[in-house]
């Protein structure tokens, strides 16, 4: 029995392709997730597959029809009458998808994708299947592509390797910038290897110094110092998380270097 299912509709199957491969490959090896995909034209009924007309109301581009998509994914459900998936329409219009994401649908059963193209979806596929199942309609940044296909694929990798059993280290996942298990929402530290000189760049000493404590001081420190530069954001978030030290390496202390009296 595998522990995911995953279909994907498409009017593209062959951009899915990179699923067969690498991480999502070997998951799909041991086992640990069933892989679908579908062709949404396979479930038009005109000689030129059509999927899409223009929007009600004017406006530039094309929307998708609603037919192809009921056909579609009813046709889906119907493989398993018993069980309810979870559905997820990437859009630039949807929420964020974040880690927590990540982790939260690594737990379901059943997940199907529907990608869109053109401008998008007619709504009525989302509201009639969110009257049967959970419909999440998520973004996967603030940036328009030309399709949902790799917004799926982004979602996907990112579900498939939190799934148990999937990464064979589970401390690689806690240790990652972003991981909501450990609760330290900065980004990573710099890593270096060998060799110790390279191009005329040193790995810094204290990574030579043996002092457990050392090392792990500056590597907290270069961790807030980039997540201040590059993700003032999120350095936000873990603003009531910091401690004096903390906000000493950043530059916030008060500068006054009196301490209480
Ligand atoms: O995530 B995206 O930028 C995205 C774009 C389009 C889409 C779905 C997702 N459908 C049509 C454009």
């Amino acid at each position: 029995m595998t522990e995911m299912r995953i279909d994907v509709v498409s009017i593209f199957p062959s951009y899915l392709a990179p699923l067969g491969l690498s991480l999502l490959g070997r998951a799909r090896a041991d086992g640990l997730v069933e892989l679908n995909i579908h062709d949404l034209r396979d479930f038009t009924h005109d000689r030129h597959r059509t999927v899409d007309d223009t929007p009600y109301g004017g406006g530039a581009g094309m929307v998708m029809m609603p037919e192809p998509w009921g056909a579609a994914l009813d046709h889906i459900l119907a493989s398993d009458p018993d069980a309810t998936p979870t559905m997820v329409v990437p859009t630039p219009s949807g929420t964020r998808f974040t880690q927590a994401d990540a982790e939260r649908l690594a737990g379901r059963p059943w997940l199907v994708f529907g990608c869109g193209r053109y401008e998008g979806i007619d709504q009525r596929v989302i509201d009639h299947y969110a009257r049967r199942m959970s419909v999440e309609e998520v973004s996967i940044g603030d940036y328009v592509l030309n399709g949902g296909e790799v917004a799926a694929m982004v979602i996907i990798e990112a579900v498939a390797r939190v799934i148990p059993g999937f990464v064979g280290n589970p401390e690689s996942l806690s240790e990652e910038s972003h991981s909501t298990r450990t609760g330290g929402p900065l980004l990573e530290y710099p890593i270096y290897t060998k060799p110790p000189t390279w191009r005329g760049l040193d790995v810094p000493d204290v990574l030579f110094s043996g002092h457990h404590a050392n090392v792990s001081r500056w590597r907290r420190d270069e961790a807030l110092r980039r997540t201040a530069s590059r993700r003032p954001d999120l350095l936000a978030a873990a603003a009531g998380e910091l401690s004096d030290r903390d906000r000493q390496a950043l530059g916030e202390s008060d500068h006054g270097c009196t301490g209480p009296r």
